[in-house]
């Protein structure tokens, strides 16, 4: 009898309702090196053990140890109501050495995927989130022709590793991101600072987004289709740029053209690449590059190499023609803070006027640094609002992940900036799930065909 009792106590938490993964996607994201600690084997670690580099000296060597307490971070997720969950993968871990795939690492992160699956949380998995092995790095990273065989060839190890349970991918975190802060500003690795080399990069992206994501889409099992997204995506890190002087006015509509530059560079050049294999350069001469770029490229098995669309969306920023920055913009932060919940709807109502596939779009980051957890609520609410009124109007939103589940390691920032629904006290490892997760776990449950 006693059993019976402790068995039904059992299965009531793991029924816990979640919303219908058919109709919306509710979830937190969060990313492999940031969490798991002792990711010793790749360029991140390197850089991060370079002293000045990251603030307050601090390192990855056991971050949120969820390598080894991810159970323990799912069954909040799941007491959180939330039906997806997006993490990555550490191709680091995985291949420790050119072509050595590691039988424990990829049995470790089907463990992972099938953990959430046995709460009735379905897995998104990124398979680059910033971070690859040193082997890679060293033999010239990004730049090298060979970079997408490679790729491919880890994405092939990761699928096959974890099929059928995986439905939805990401191939590239913010690639843009990669690019401009590795090879244009050099404040990720590997510190390139390089316009010429961006390019090359950016090329090689594309190159290695098509060639994953055949061996993905090949590896998605046919149930897949039953979810509100599948398959391949790409999470793009969008902001939303206004004009620092009137529009009506000359300095406003050189802002204007330095947006274009930037929106060209941050999101549009991509999504247009992996949509119609055409890989379109068009920089007018800005102090990188006294005579502009120019470029026009077919990338044939690029096109259509997306199923959805993931949008990264944090801020806005005011942007001013500045011919001392390498862009020839300068980045203002608006009066009062990039907070700008509106943007959420702008955004998404932006990236579907450069849609030429019918793609359906997923907020796949969306979040606040908050330590005390005053401002969450509400800065989710306000968004998802927003959101609501784009899907209103017509816009194909089927999800929002926000960013992150746990507290983490924020790249250059180190530890201070507290992104999670769940506080980790660095101390202890202890988790406490914050107010406004709370919050967020009753908005899914009074809303679970979305916002
Ligand atoms: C990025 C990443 C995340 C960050 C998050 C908060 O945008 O850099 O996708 O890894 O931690 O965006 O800044």
């Amino acid at each position: 009898m006693r059993t019976i009792i402790l068995l039904a106590g059992i299965m009531m938490s793991l029924s816990t309702v979640h919303a219908d993964t058919s109709r919306f996607l509710w979830g937190a994201a969060f990313s492999s090196h940031q969490v798991e600690g002792g990711n010793d084997k790749s360029d991140w670690w390197d850089w991060e053990h370079v002293p000045g580099r990251i603030e307050r000296g601090e390192t990855t060597e056991v971050a949120c140890d969820h390598y080894n307490r991810f159970r323990e971070d799912f069954a909040l997720a799941q007491q959180l109501g939330l039906n997806t969950v997006r993490l990555s993968v550490s191709w680091s871990r995985i291949e420790p050495s050119p072509g050595f795939f590691d039988p424990r690492e990829l049995n470790h992160y089907r463990d992972v995927v099938m953990d959430l699956r046995a709460r009735g949380i379905e897995p998104v998995v990124t398979l680059h989130h910033f971070t690859h092995p040193r082997w890679f790095h060293e033999a010239g990273g990004w730049t090298s022709a060979e970079s997408p065989k490679l790729f491919a060839a880890f994405a092939e190890a990761v699928a096959t590793a974890l099929y059928p349970h995986v439905s939805i991918w990401i191939t590239f975190n913010e690639p843009m991101v990669q690019i401009t802060e590795g090879y244009l500003k050099g404040a990720y690795p590997p510190g390139i600072s390089d316009f010429k080399t961006g390019v090359k990069v950016f090329e090689n992206l594309v190159r290695a987004h098509a060639a994953a994501a055949k061996v993905l889409r090949e590896h998605t099992p046919p149930s897949a289709k039953a979810l509100a997204v599948h398959g391949v995506g790409i999470a793009l890190n969008l902001n939303v740029f206004h004009p620092a002087h009137d529009p009506a006015t000359e300095a406003g509509q050189e802002d204007l053209k330095g947006i274009a530059v930037l929106e060209h560079l941050s999101g549009w050049a991509a999504l247009e690449a992996l949509q119609t294999g055409h890989l379109a350069w068009d920089i007018p001469p800005i102090p990188a590059l006294k005579k502009g770029h120019r470029e026009a490229l077919d990338v044939a098995e690029a096109a259509h190499s997306l199923d959805w669309v993931g949008v990264n969306y944090y801020s806005r920023y005011l942007i001013e023609r500045d011919p001392s920055n390498d862009l020839g913009v300068r980045w203002i932060e608006p009066p009062g803070g990039g907070t700008y919940p509106e943007g959420m709807g702008e955004i998404v109502k932006s990236t579907e006027r450069h849609l030429s596939d019918r793609l359906p779009i997923v907020v796949s980051e969306n979040g606040i640094a908050d330590a005390l957890d005053a401002q969450r609520a509400g800065f989710i609410q306000r968004h998802l609002e927003s959101l609501r009124g784009a899907i209103s109007t017509g816009s194909d939103v089927r999800g929002y992940w926000y960013w992150s589940l746990t507290d983490n390691f924020e790249w250059n920032s180190g530890y201070s900036p507290r992104f999670g629904l769940v506080e980790i006290d660095y101390a202890t490892l202890k988790r406490t799930v914050r107010p406004s997760a709370r919050w967020y776990h009753d908005f899914i449950a009074n809303h679970p065909e979305g916002p």
